[in-house]
């Protein structure tokens, strides 16, 4: 190449980089955590094409102090001549040119290149300084970048026999509001790679500073991510916490240059967990491989179960019927791969539908015909889903239209009103025990606070159909209450309160009952959970009194530290400390200022981090083992001060 093409074809690279600085959002979708992760994505999503490509077993992935991420594997090295058309080293092709990324034409299919799939370019670009480490033909080659631009040659070391390519880099800080990490999200989609890659092992280790809280453990992060059983596996993990019916059924096959591997898992639950993949790439808008996934499904299934004659109606059997309680991992790879959908994850490509219900008919037919028992326990779940499905509707609609008996009496009686007429100001409280909805009813603010006592526990609902949720008097009383129907019909516009409250004891009881009410709310009106209407009232643990010139003074505590502050504040011996054992015992001005006026009150309100949405979280949360229950809850449901800005998101 002549000095000036050379030159130019420089300026073209600048100019690119600088349009990357410019617009990071148009490359990696934002600036914030997402965008920030991304960025590790795109490297690790090369090493993976290297294991694709048969070359590469092994990814090691390390946060070192400082927030540099290390992205290692042991294929075959990024070749380290000349390029033959841009006239530099091919490593500086790769972290230079946009778009470079993916697309080389060294055929087979692509991790990257598919969602944003912009290459390692963007993220030399959007790094404060890279280091690229290539070991090859014997040597270790490495070069340095900083905001993308080249500080030095591709400079040729040390002799050695290790083959692989290395790469470090520090996420720019002018670029990204926050540099921070989090070796969870990374493990989140390692682990998926691990999944999809069986044979590949991916291990993460974070190598930052613990933190002094003790908040981090005291372990050092270090995991291993290898699943020979690739989507067996997947299925498996995401069934780990609830009873599965039946090993996973895994079928794999190749339909018009389309590769497809399934793996189906059914549970005792209600959830339907389809997870689909595109060249490792979550399609988590479906698509085309679905649909020719969840067609051929039902089909099969309804062919099968009229055969051994459980189902006899004319209608069939609904696919949401026979997915209730079904986990299954859709993978498919193919080149030319369409994304499309909102966030461009919906995979366009019709012949893949055409593949997948394809196999999937062969496949499940043959697997049904041989596990017999396996096909009748997944049938009569479904026939009971229909069964379930066709009940919930009739309740439903008795409870819209006020036409159950149990409803007139369940709200008899119960609920104390309040006086105001506009829903956004209104609160309900959702009071544990009738003595505290005593005290509660009389100490309210009668023109904004309804209360709605409980009598023992709520049911739980964490397995009950929607008709035998609407069967139990507790609930529907909270159903008629809100006001704003049940289930796929909630209707969040229609809530008779902007604040829902729940009032219950501060101790195990009251948690239980806060637990099933959570539960209830998230799996039949998830609208107010979503909308952080849904709160948590805070009684005070004790009350000190002291007396002072022959008044007395009363103070609440709500810890045991607070209270430890407070008697060395006091250090009088005149103090009488009491600790509530439930909300029983205060009287109804007490409840007023300590828990039920909004001057003085505390509320947490409760919010599910979006990103902990995700539907294994939800079926553990669901779920009929109770010790992952309990985890789940204390990990991702956060309680936080209401009106704190970190939790309004
Ligand atoms: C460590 C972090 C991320 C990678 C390779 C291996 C090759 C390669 C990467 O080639 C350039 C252009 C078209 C062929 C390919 C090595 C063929 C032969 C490779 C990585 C060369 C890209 N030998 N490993 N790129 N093509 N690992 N890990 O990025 O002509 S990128």
């Amino acid at each position: 190449m002549s000095q000036s093409a050379y030159n130019e074809a420089q300026i073209k690279v600048l100019e690119g980089l600088e349009a990357v600085r410019l617009r990071p959002g148009m490359y990696i979708g934002s600036t914030g955590p997402r965008g920030l992760h991304h960025l590790v994505s795109e490297i690790v999503d090369n090493a993976v094409d290297e294991a694709l490509a048969g070359f590469c077993d092994a990814i090691d992935v390390v946060v070192e102090p400082g927030d540099v991420v290390r992205v290692a594997d042991n294929g075959r090295g990024i070749p380290v001549g000349m390029h033959p058309d841009a006239g530099i080293p091919t490593p500086q092709v790769v972290y230079t040119k946009l778009h470079a990324g993916g697309k080389f034409g060294d055929g087979g299919y692509k991790v990257s290149g598919g969602l944003h799939g912009v290459g390692a370019s963007v993220v030399n670009a959007l790094s404060e300084w890279l280091e690229i480490e290539i070991w090859r033909d014997g040597f270790a080659w490495t070069q340095r970048y900083a905001r993308g631009v080249p500080q030095t040659g591709l400079d040729k070391g040390e002799a050695t026999r290790k083959r692989g390519t290395q790469v470090r880099f520090k996420p720019d800080p002018e670029i990204f509001a926050k540099t921070t990490f989090s070796v969870e999200v990374i493990a989140k989609r390692l682990r998926e790679l691990a999944f999809l890659n069986p044979g590949l092992k991916i291990r993460l280790r974070d190598m930052r500073p613990l933190p002094e809280d003790g908040s981090g453990g005291s372990e050092p992060y270090d995991t291993t991510f290898d699943y020979p059983g690739g989507v067996a596996d997947f299925a498996e993990y995401l069934n780990d916490e609830l009873d599965a019916l039946h090993p996973p059924i895994v079928f794999t096959g190749e339909s018009n240059g389309i590769e497809v591997e399934f793996a189906l898992q059914y549970n005792d639950g209600y959830t339907e967990a389809v997870t689909s993949f595109c060249n490792c790439i979550h399609t988590m808008e479906g698509g085309q491989h679905e649909t020719g996934f969840k067609v051929a499904h039902t089909r099969v299934m309804n062919e099968y179960a009229r055969k051994l004659g459980v189902w006899k109606k004319k209608e069939n059997l609904s696919g949401a019927d026979l997915r209730e309680g079904l986990v299954a991992i859709i993978n498919v790879r193919m080149t030319n791969a369409e994304f499309e959908g909102q966030t461009k994850t919906k995979l366009g490509n019709v012949e893949a539908r055409s593949a997948c219900e394809e196999i999937t008919a062969d496949h499940l037919a043959a697997y049904l015909e041989e596990h017999p028992d396996v096909a009748r326990a997944i049938l009569d779940k479904a026939v009971k889903a229909s069964q379930a499905r066709s009940a919930a509707a009739k309740a439903r609609k008795a409870v819209r239209t006020g036409k159950s008996q149990k409803v007139k009496t369940s709200l008899d009686g119960k609920l104390t009103r309040c006086s105001s007429r506009k829903a956004e100001d209104n609160e309900l409280f959702i009071v544990e025990g009738d003595s505290a909805g005593g005290s509660a009813k009389q100490g309210r603010d009668r023109i904004h606070q309804a209360i709605l006592p409980l009598k023992g526990k709520p049911l739980n609902t964490e397995k009950a159909t929607l008709a035998k949720v609407l069967s139990n008097k507790e609930i529907l009383s909270i159903v008629q209450a809100i006001g704003a129907g049940i289930g796929s019909d909630f209707d969040l516009s229609e809530a008779n309160y902007g604040r829902v409250v729940i009032l219950a004891d501060a101790d195990d009881d009251g948690a239980h009952i806060r637990c099933l009410l959570l539960t209830f709310f998230y799996r039949f009106m998830k609208p107010l959970l979503t909308d952080g209407r849904i709160y948590i009232a805070q009684p005070p643990l004790y009350k000190a009194e002291r007396k002072v010139k022959k008044t007395t003074e009363q103070v609440y505590a709500w810890s045991d530290e607070e209270l430890q502050a407070l008697l060395k504040r006091w250090r009088s011996k005149s103090v009488v400390v009491q600790r509530y054992k439930g909300l029983g015992e205060m009287d109804p001005s007490q409840l007023w200022e300590t828990t039920l006026n909004p001057e003085t009150r505390t509320l947490l309100r409760v919010t599910i981090d979006e990103a902990v949405l995700a539907e294994r979280q939800v079926r553990v949360l669901m779920g009929s083992k109770s010790e992952p229950r309990k985890h789940w809850i204390t990990e991702h449901v956060h309680f936080g001060d209401d009106g704190a800005p970190a939790l309004q998101g």
